[in-house]
C-alpha cells in the first residue's frame, strides 16, 4: 500500500501547492490558497512537513499586526495537525527591488536590505523549529557579463553567508544553511549554477560545516547533468542537507513537474540512492501542479509525488532483493570498486611488480546491459 504517512517524512513548500499558475505568458489560473488551509490539506494527505518563504506566509509589505495574525493562524494550523516546519527560506526574487540581484546586487543598499530580510525570516524559522534554511539565488546572476563582476559577486555571496553563519551561531539556533543550485531562469546565468559549483564555493566559507546543499532534481537536469551522480557526490561530501524532488524533461525551461514525471529512470535510481545511501533529511517536493488544473488537480499531483516516491522505493527494494540482480551486480564487479586499489600494507612497488594480462582484461565484458535490463524490468513491473 502506497499511502503516505508522517513517518515517511514528506514535505511540501507552501509555494508549490499554492502556485496560482502565473507564467511568463499568462496570469493566474487558480485563486490564492490560505496557508492554514494548505497545512490542513497536506496533513490529510499524509505529509509530515511544510516549508515556506517569508512572503508565502506574510505578503511583502504587510503591517506588523497583519504579520502577527498571519503567523498566528499558520501556527494554529500546525498545532492542530501536528505538521512540522523542517525548512524555511527567503523570497529574494519576486519584488522588483531584487531585479538586479539580492545578496549579490551591484547596489550596496539593496544587498543590505536583502540580508535584513533573510535575518528576519531566520528568526521566524528558528521559532517554528526549522533546522534547515535554504538559499536559492534566483536573481543572483546576469544576462550580460559586462555589468557584473563575478569575482566580486562571489566575495559578496561569501560575505553574506559568513555573516549569516555567525548570526546563527551567536543566537544558538540549531540551523544549517542549504544552497540551491540552478543554471538559469529567471536570470540568463545564475551564480552557483550546479552542485559542483556550490560545493566548491562552500569550501571558501568561514564555517563550511554549517553550509550544505538543497539540490533540485530538475535544476541539475536543466544543466544536462546526471542528478543521481550529483546527489551522490553531495552525499559523499556530507553536503546533502535537504532536497527538492520534482520532474523535468531534459534541458529546457524549469518544468517543476510532479515527482516521477519526466526522467523516470533517474527518479528510480535517485530514490534507490536516497533510501540506501544514507540520506536522512525530509523528502521535500518542490513542484508546480499543472497550470491547467483546478484545486482537485493540485491535491492529485501532491498525492502523486508521494505515491510515486513510495512506489519507486518499493521497486528499489525489490531490485536489490532479486537474486538475479545480485548475480548481475557480481558479474559487473560493482562491489570491486569498493575495494581500495592498494591493499593495507602494500606499497606502489607491489603494484609495479605486477603483470596484468592486458589482452584478457581488455576483452572482459562489463555486464552492464544485463543489469540495466533487470533494473528496467523492475521499473516496468515485469519482475
Ligand atoms: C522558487 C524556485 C525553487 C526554490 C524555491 C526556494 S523558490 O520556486 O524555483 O526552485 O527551491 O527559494
Ligand atoms: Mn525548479
Ligand atoms: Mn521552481
Ligand atoms: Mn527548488
Amino acid at each position: 500500500d502506497y499511502t503516505p504517512r508522517p513517518e515517511h517524512r514528506f514535505s511540501f513548500g507552501l509555494w508549490t501547492i499554492g502556485w496560482q499558475g502565473v507564467d511568463p505568458f499568462g496570469v493566474a489560473t487558480r485563486p490564492p490558497m490560505d496557508p492554514a488551509y494548505a497545512v490542513e490539506k497536506l496533513a490529510e494527505l499524509g505529509a509530515y512537513g511544510v516549508t515556506f518563504h517569508d512572503d508565502d506566509l506574510i505578503p511583502f509589505g504587510s503591517s506588523e499586526s497583519d504579520r502577527d495574525s498571519r503567523i498566528a493562524s499558520f501556527r494554529k494550523a500546525l498545532d492542530a495537525t501536528g505538521l512540522v516546519v523542517p525548512m524555511a527560506t527567503t523570497n529574494l526574487f519576486s519584488h522588483p527591488v531584487f531585479k538586479e540581484g539580492a545578496l549579490t546586487a551591484n547596489d550596496r543598499d539593496i544587498r543590505r536590505f536583502a540580508l535584513k530580510k533573510v535575518l528576519r525570516n531566520l528568526d521566524l524559522a528558528a521559532e517554528l523549529g526549522a533546522r534547515t534554511y535554504v538559499l536559492w539565488g534566483g536573481r543572483e546572476g546576469a544576462e550580460s557579463g559586462v555589468a557584473k563582476d563575478t569575482r566580486a559577486a562571489l566575495d559578496r555571496y561569501k560575505e553574506s553567508l559568513d555573516l549569516l553563519c555567525a548570526y546563527v551561531r551567536e543566537q544558538g539556533y540549531d540551523i544549517r544553511f542549504a544552497l540551491e543550485p540552478k543554471p538559469n531562469e529567471p536570470r540568463g546565468d545564475i551564480f552557483l549554477p550546479t552542485i559542483g559549483h556550490a560545493i566548491a564555493f562552500i569550501s571558501e566559507l568561514e564555517e563550511p560545516d554549517r553550509v550544505g546543499l538543497n539540490p533540485e532534481v530538475g535544476h541539475e537536469q536543466m544543466a544536462g547533468m546526471s542528478v543521481v551522480q550529483g546527489y551522490a557526490q553531495a552525499l559523499w561530501h556530507e553536503k546533502l542537507f535537504h532536497i527538492d524532488l520534482n520532474g523535468q524533461n531534459g534541458p529546457r525551461y524549469d518544468q517543476d513537474l510532479r515527482f516521477g514525471n519526466g526522467d523516470v529512470k533517474s527518479a528510480f535510481l535517485l530514490v534507490d540512492l536516497l533510501e540506501h545511501g544514507g540520506y536522512e533529511g525530509p523528502r521535500h517536493f518542490d513542484f508546480k501542479p499543472g497550470r491547467i488544473e483546478d484545486e482537485s488537480g493540485v491535491w492529485e499531483s501532491a498525492r502523486g509525488c508521494m505515491r510515486n516516491y513510495l512506489i519507486l522505493a518499493e521497486k528499489a527494494r525489490a531490485f536489490r532483493a532479486d537474486p538475479e540482480v545480485a548475480e548481475a551486480l557480481a558479474a559487473a564487479r560493482v562491489d570491486q570498486l569498493s575495494t581500495p586499489t592498494l591493499a593495507d600494507g602494500e606499497s606502489l612497488a607491489d603494484l609495479r611488480a605486477e603483470e596484468l594480462d592486458i589482452d584478457a582484461a581488455a576483452a572482459r565484458g562489463a555486464g552492464v546491459e544485463k543489469l540495466d535490463q533487470l533494473a528496467l524490468e523492475h521499473l516496468f513491473g515485469t519482475r
